[in-house]
């Protein structure tokens, strides 16, 4: 008579990556090849993908091959998430994070502190962030220079680490500032984002010796390739870092956009002290912000920057 099959425990896992439905789980210290069971998982329809690097999942094995089949996602502590305003769709990066890596490169690809803010924006309150400018070989030296841009970069994020956000330069090519990196970040689970070329695979590498393919910024649009095409959980040091695809925009997603001054550090101070209740800040009269702006307590550019956030609707 033929034995029956022994029936293998339930087990609960992490997400390091998916590619075409079939998600690697880390599961008491081994990895399983998953599909998921009945191919769907009660979730948002409107999101590109069902799981994402760093979900907890429910898992049952089903050979002692390193297969399973993934049950249940369980509820998420946080989450990264972008709306794809071309697509409709929200895409989320990573799951469960303890601190997000907000990269930007000085030169090539150019600064872009409007992309700063808006990951800002998405991040506050959920996870706190820490501004990792990545090139450093790229920064002249501090003091007069006689080109304005990369200078540009180094005051503006000195407002940033003003703002309370932590900020890092440093240079995965060459090794300056990973020292600190590293203790910053060893223990904890961290997503890398930033724009395509800013150089979150090659400083992946200089943390944990990996190889994951890098891709030169292209010279003729100075902007990177798209090397890495998706997100991808590595654990390390006790926690793992979250290698994500370069992201072109971030429209902001999950909140009512009249709240969004309420993600802004430096605009936070003076919401009470508008003349009219619910004012949005775009020029009502006797509005404290604006006012803020023009006296120079706020960034121009970071109020600039709210009109622009405020204006992509919902
Ligand atoms: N000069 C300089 N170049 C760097 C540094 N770090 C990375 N790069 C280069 O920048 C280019 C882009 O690096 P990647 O690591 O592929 O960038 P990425 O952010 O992962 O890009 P995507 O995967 O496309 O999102 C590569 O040619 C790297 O060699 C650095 O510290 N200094
Ligand atoms: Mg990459
Ligand atoms: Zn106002």
């Amino acid at each position: 008579m033929k034995e029956p099959a022994p029936v293998l425990e339930e087990i609960q896992g992490t997400i390091l990556w998916g590619v075409n439905n079939i998600w690697t789980v880390l599961a008491e210290g081994r990895e399983y090849r998953c599909r998921i069971k009945g191919k769907v998982l009660k979730g948002r329809e409107e999101t590109y993908s069902p799981l994402v690097p760093g979900d907890r999942v429910r898992l049952s094995p089903v050979s002692n091959l390193g297969e399973g089949l993934i049950l249940e996602r369980l509820d998420r502590r946080n989450s990264f998430c972008r709306l794809n305003s071309k697509r409709g769709l929200v895409q989320i990066l990573a799951a469960n994070i303890d601190i997000l890596v907000c990269l930007c490169s000085p030169l090539s690809p150019p600064f872009r502190p409007r992309f700063i803010d808006r990951v800002l924006v998405m991040a506050e309150g959920h996870f706190p962030v820490l501004i990792v400018c990545n090139k450093g070989d790229q920064l002249p030296p501090p003091g007069p220079s006689e080109s304005p841009s990369p200078e540009d970069c180094r005051r503006r994020l000195a407002d940033f680490e003003r703002m309370g956000y932590p900020v890092l330069f440093c240079s995965a090519l060459h090794g300056e500032g990973m020292d600190r990196l590293r203790e910053a970040l060893a223990g904890k689970t961290a997503a890398l984002v930033g724009q395509s070329g800013v150089g979150k695979s090659s400083l992946l590498n200089s943390l944990t010796g990996f190889h994951l393919t890098t891709g030169a910024v292209s010279e003729k649009h100075n902007r990177g390739r798209h090397t890495t095409n998706f997100a991808r959980l590595f654990p390390w040091e006790g926690g793992g870092l979250v290698d994500t695809p370069g992201i072109r925009e971030i429209g902001l997603w999950g909140f009512p956009r009249r709240d969004l001054a309420h993600f802004m550090r430096d605009l936070k101070p003076f919401l009470g002290s508008c003349a009219l209740p619910g004012c949005l800040h775009q020029g009502e009269p006797g509005c404290a912000v604006r006012g803020a702006a023009e006296q120079g307590k706020i960034h121009f550019d970071r109020y600039d920057s709210y009109l622009r956030m405020l204006g992509d609707g919902e």
